[in-house]
Parts: structure tokens; sequence; C-alpha cells
């Protein structure tokens, strides 16, 4: 007899959007083939290897050896992964990852068409790291049961993943599953529900935010990249603070579209300047943030 918390197999990859839209539908994942070409993967992968070195030799950034969430501690040493953030100020070849053609009308699909960027960050996971704890994405961030998405998660492969590389853990189905709690979803019965996925580089894996998953465990002796573009409905506060963080060089580049989805326009009366709905894309600090008046 089937229980309720019975995890699916992987869906296949697939380009179709149509059939992507219907994996997330039926499993909470799909996997996108051939969403970036060799040369777009290659030319992020070697940003990435800089920005790593990079944030190493200036001592910044996040390191980690990826099982913090239980609580443990490790040496230097033993951080062998790094979480490179707030990626859009760390390349012009990030920039397209805000609303990618292939990727986004999945992340409308699973939030609806007004959604926020919540983070988009590196997980590079260096080999010899451990096992971050399984997780629901939208939940600490909204720290209610929901029955229906939020949150929608994006993982674009910068190096083939597989079991053996530390491929991210996803347990499909999951999305479904009544409510249960992160000491239960960690003992072994789930954990081994959540298998590595074998997809090449150039992939992407998108999935809404109810689906429980992990890092794998890397003993490739290499390190495995991949970057993730996590989105929210619009009324929940972000990650990253973009309207803080994006350089403004950066935001020169950036189109409208872009803009609205990094969180400088309004969402209803939500997040607006001094009770007005001006689009803090063309804010004017001195202009619009009215201070002491007197008549
Ligand atoms: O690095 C990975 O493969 C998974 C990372 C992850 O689960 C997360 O940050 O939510």
């Amino acid at each position: 007899m089937k229980t309720e918390l019975e995890p699916l197999d992987y869906p296949p990859l697939t380009e179709d959007l149509v059939e992507a839209k219907n994996h997330l539908d039926e499993y909470g994942v799909c996997i996108i083939k051939n969403a970036f070409s060799a040369e777009e993967v290659e030319i992020m992968d070697n940003r990435l290897k800089e920005q790593f070195a990079g944030e190493e030799k200036y001592g910044v950034g996040s390191k980690v050896r990826g099982d913090e969430g239980y609580g443990l501690k490790s040496s230097n040493e033993e951080k062998v992964s790094r979480l490179v953030w707030n990626l859009i100020n760390k390349g012009d070849c990030f920039i397209p990852l805000i609303n990618h053609p292939k990727i986004y009308p999945l992340i409308e699909h699973i939030i609806g068409e007004k959604t926020i960027l919540c983070s988009m960050g590196a997980h590079m996971n260096g080999s010899g790291n451990e096992r971050m704890p399984l997780h629901q994405d939208q939940w600490p961030l909204v720290p209610h049961p929901l029955e229906f998405p939020v949150m929608a998660n994006t993982m674009v492969l910068v190096s083939d993943n597989s079991p053996e590389s530390g491929g991210t853990r996803l347990i499909p189905g999951s999305h479904k599953w009544p409510k249960i709690d992160y000491k239960m979803a960690n003992s072994s019965k789930y954990q081994e529900m959540a298998k590595s996925i074998t997809a090449p580089k150039g992939s992407a894996i998108v999935w809404e935010g109810r689906v429980w998953h992990g890092n794998g465990l890397n003993r490739s002796g290499e390190v495995r990249s991949n970057i993730s573009i996590a989105y929210l409905q619009s009324w929940i506060r972000p990650q990253e603070n973009s309207q803080y963080s994006v350089r403004e060089e950066v935001i020169e580049k950036l189109s409208d579209k872009q803009k609205e989805i990094i969180g400088f326009s309004p969402f209803g009366t939500l997040g607006g300047h001094d009770g007005s709905s001006v689009s803090p894309a063309g804010f004017d600090r001195d202009r619009e943030s009215i201070g002491i008046l007197k008549g």
C-alpha cells in the first residue's frame, strides 16, 4: 500500500515549456535541457572561479562546510565551499539570469506574474563538503504552513551534477506532502529519499518553494558550481535587498522589466516612497523623500 509521504522519481529532462510546466505541477520540479550554450556556461564558470579566488583572497563573502544548519562548527580548512552572493553585481554574464526566457515563464507558472527576486547566488560546493539539512525554501521565510507556493527556485548547472559531484538532492512530489517538521524531514528515512540529480552543465532545475531538498556530498575532487535564482511573490521581503545592494553602474544596464523583478517597482500599495507610487528605478531621494517642512 502506498504511504502518503512517498517520493516520485525525477521527471525526464525536457526542452519543451509546456511539458516542463506539467512536470512542475506533478513533481514540483522540472529539469530544462540545454537552457544555456557551452559558451555561456564557460563564461559563467570562468567568472565564478575568479570571484571565488577573489572573495577568498580578500576574506569576504560566505565560506561554509555545508552542515552549519545543524548547528555544527568546522575549521577554516573544512569549509571547502563558498556561497557567492548577489551575483548581479559580479559580472554582466549574470544579468540575463534575472528574467531568462527559458526559465522565467516557469517561475511565473509557479507563483504568478508579479515576482520579486529573492536572491541570486552561486553554490560553489567544494569536494569534501558536508550535507546541509533538507529544507523547503519558502519556510521559514514565510513562517506559516502554506498550502500553495509563494516561492520558486532555479539552479543553473554550471558544472555537471551527479551523485559523485554532489548534485542537488530533491524529493520530487514532496510539494504535495502534508506538513512535516524539520527534525522529521532530516531523519534518515527522508534523507534517503533525496537523491542527487544527474544532469549535464547547461541544464537548469526549477522547483517550487514547498519541495524538500538540500545539497549533495561532493567527492569528485572538483568544485561543483550551481547558480540559484530564487523568486518570491512580490509581497514577501527578499533575502537580498537589491534596492540597497545593486551597484549604480549595474542598475544602468538593467531593462525596466529587470528593475521591476529586483524590486524597483511598488506592488499595489507596498514598496512606494512617501505615499507615492514613484518607481524607485526613477526615484530621486532629494525630490521624493520629503523631510521637515513648515508652512
Ligand atoms: O547546493 C545545492 O545543491 C543546494 C543548495 C540549496 O538547497 C539551497 O541553498 O537551498
